[in-house]
């Protein structure tokens, strides 16, 4: 049975400890061996107003206050990537919240042990991964271009 060919888009955030721990090399090369396309990327220091939004499902929980303190305490690096089916395949890459539960070979499972400071996020769905990208990037900051190895990477039926 073929799979459903969906492209998707996903937004990446190198969160400060991945820039603080030296990580940022590290985690674009794991992203685009895997073989997504980057179609945006910028450096921010996150505000009040964005962190509100993007963390609006956490507003309740005991550790919004620390997680949005740790959010603003180092800039951040923004990534906008696309792919057949990649929210599933990224949120493998990334592994699970927490850092000492994921699996090794994952990036939380490598690099994380911690459950708010778990070096990157990923959208969790097609829906949440527009709103996100559209909070944090122009549309024309987001770039169309082709791949040459995307035959190599999806086959007719994936
Ligand atoms: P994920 O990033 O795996 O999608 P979410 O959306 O549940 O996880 O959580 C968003 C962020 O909130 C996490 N990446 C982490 O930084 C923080 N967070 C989640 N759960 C906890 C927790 N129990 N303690 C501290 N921070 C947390």
């Amino acid at each position: 049975m073929s799979e459903i060919i969906n492209e998707e888009r996903s937004l990446i955030i190198l969160k400060p400890d991945a820039l603080q721990r030296g990580l940022v090399g590290e985690i674009f090369h794991r992203f685009e061996r895997k073989g997504l396309k980057i179609i945006g990327l910028k450096m921010v220091e996150l505000e009040d107003v964005a962190l509100d939004e993007h963390y609006a499902h956490h507003k309740d929980k005991p550790f919004f206050d620390a997680l949005k303190k740790f959010m603003k305490s180092a800039p951040v690096v923004l990534v906008v990537v696309s792919g057949i089916n990649a929210i599933r395949a990224i949120r493998l890459v990334v592994g699970p919240t927490k850092g000492y539960e994921a699996e090794a070979g994952s990036i939380r499972g490598d690099f994380a042990m911690s459950g708010q400071s778990n070096i990157v996020h990923a959208s969790d769905s097609a829906e949440t991964a527009e709103q996100e990208i559209k909070r944090f990037f122009k549309p024309e900051e987001l770039f169309d271009y082709q791949k040459p190895d995307f035959p190599w990477l999806y086959s007719d039926s994936v």
